[in-house]
């Protein structure tokens, strides 16, 4: 499959979709015109971002957009047993990931100070027994899921602000971590044009903008 996505993103510009190893083009929107332009055209259903355009469908909805993803490239497990299991560490990944996108719309201190404080000591033990019990470097079955998908994001953005440090009371995790970016699409995608870079001014004023916030 080649560039027949388009993914119209500006705020979750980080979301796991990114990592889905189809070819895919994205464009950001920096003006609040543009969004409602979409919104006048009747691309978002609930008027929000973000948008994928494939297979001449307009999906909104992250998470069905991610999962309509992983279902193509064969990301959502070998039986309904899988499936559930995939889904629900895809959605806890998610909700270990929600508070550290506020970095720049909040003080960034305050923000790393809560993940620090709440959401690292809530989770990483978590997903750390998942892990490990588990034991192939992959949270479910052998090889890479959504679910996998949906932890490294936070993990990334967790050894940006804070380093590798994260992972000393998790040798599972750091298994995980080493095995998730050596996948061949992943270690591309991590190099290449489509990964996004920690939230800056530019970024939170675009963001303001496009939404009117
Ligand atoms: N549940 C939706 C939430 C989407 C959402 O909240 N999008 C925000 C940007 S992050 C938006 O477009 N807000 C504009 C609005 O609600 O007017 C998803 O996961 O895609």
């Amino acid at each position: 499959m080649e560039n027949n996505l388009a993914l119209k993103f500006n705020p979750l510009k980080r979301s796991c979709v990114t990592f889905c190893p189809l070819q895919f083009s994205d464009e950001f929107l920096y003006e609040r015109k543009d969004f409602l332009k979409l919104i006048d055209e009747g691309k978002l259903l609930f008027n929000q971002l973000p948008l994928l355009e494939i297979d001449g469908k307009n999906l909104i909805q992250s998470g069905s957009t991610a999962r309509y993803l992983g279902r193509k490239a064969g990301l959502c497990g070998k039986n309904e047993d899988e499936a559930v299991q995939i889904d629900m560490l895809f959605e806890g990944g998610r909700d270990f990931f929600t508070p550290i996108l506020a970095v720049g719309f909040r003080p960034e201190a305050d923000v790393l100070a809560e993940v620090k404080s709440k959401s690292l000591p809530k989770y990483m033990p978590l997903f750390e027994k998942v892990a490990a019990a588990n034991g192939t470097g992959y949270l479910v079955g052998s090889s890479m899921t959504l679910a996998d998908l949906s932890l490294l994001e936070p993990l990334l953005a967790f050894v940006e602000y804070f380093g590798s440090d994260i992972f000393n009371d998790y040798p599972a995790l750091k298994k995980f971590y080493d095995t998730l970016t050596s996948v061949d699409t992943v270690s591309a995608f991590l190099k290449g044009p489509h990964r996004q870079r920690k939230n800056d001014e530019k970024y939170v004023k675009d963001v303001k903008t496009v939404l009117a916030w």
